[in-house]
């Protein structure tokens, strides 16, 4: 099945040509790379536009404002959707997620599975560098997620995906409004309410060594209060 993998960036300069490179080394012929760049003022949408004039596996989708990860996504999805992809990825380009792990999550999708997740929470999987504060945190913040929208999906917040283009097309993507963590997991919400098969497969999840986190206040608080938002829409039927 042809994969496209949508790389999210804004000032990501130091990260996206080694992130390039090395998923030239582990995608297959007929598969892409999307780069979404939010005009970043670092100079990562020129340097895009250079990689993709070199290498014909890769394409870059401009968008005019910094959004969110979400909006940029969404975006994304359209864009690989009406190129046909079959299979269409989700992934960081910090190397916070493996680009070797991708074969892996194209396996389980080829396998059968509709959505799979790269999963830090689940026998396997492993976040070397972080200390106590942080895996509480996020473990917290999943644990939550997971009792409000009764699911048993041990990484809700994660951001290393592969969506079979059936699932992108049956959601309603106009629908979701999230755009940061939240928009992960309003994603894999959607996903199982409709009905379709959600695998995890674990991953080792790594610290960004180059560049800055984007990671803000709001972006926690949005997930906290958009995670009841979601279990009452469904509640109502307004999902
Ligand atoms: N296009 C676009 N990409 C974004 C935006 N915000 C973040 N990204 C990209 O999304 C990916 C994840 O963002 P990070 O800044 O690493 O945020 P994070 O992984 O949630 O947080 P950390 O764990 O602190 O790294 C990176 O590739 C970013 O460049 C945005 O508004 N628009
Ligand atoms: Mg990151």
């Amino acid at each position: 099945m042809r994969a496209t993998v949508c790389l999210p960036t804004y000032n990501e300069l130091e990260n996206l040509e080694p992130m390039i490179r090395a998923l030239a080394g582990v995608l297959r012929e007929g598969d892409r790379v999307l780069v979404i760049d939010d005009a970043s003022p670092d100079g990562t949408g020129e340097l895009a536009d250079r990689l993709a004039a070199e290498l014909p596996f890769v394409g870059v989708l401009h968008r005019a404002e910094k959004e969110g990860l979400g909006p940029a996504y969404i975006a994304g999805f359209r864009r690989a959707l009406a190129d046909g992809a079959e299979l269409v990825l989700e992934m960081d380009c910090d190397f916070s997620h493996d680009p070797q792990a991708v074969p892996s999550l194209i396996a389980v999708a080829e396998a059968g599975a509709d959505l799979v997740l790269g999963s830090r929470y689940i026998p396997g999987g492993a976040i070397p560098n972080w200390g106590a504060g942080r895996r509480f945190i996020s473990r917290g913040g999943n644990i939550y997620a997971q009792i409000w929208l009764q699911s048993r999906l041990r990484d809700l917040t994660g951001g290393f995906k592969c969506f079979r283009a059936k699932v992108l097309e049956t959601i309603d993507l106009d629908a979701i409004t999230a755009r940061g963590y939240a928009f992960q997991i309003e994603t894999t919400y959607r996903v199982v309410q409709a009905g379709f098969k959600v695998v995890e497969v674990p991953i080792s999840f790594s610290d960004r060594e180059l560049g800055h986190s984007k990671m803000s206040r709001a972006i926690v608080l949005e997930a906290i209060w958009h995670v009841p938002l979601l279990r009452l829409r469904a509640l109502v039927g307004r999902l």
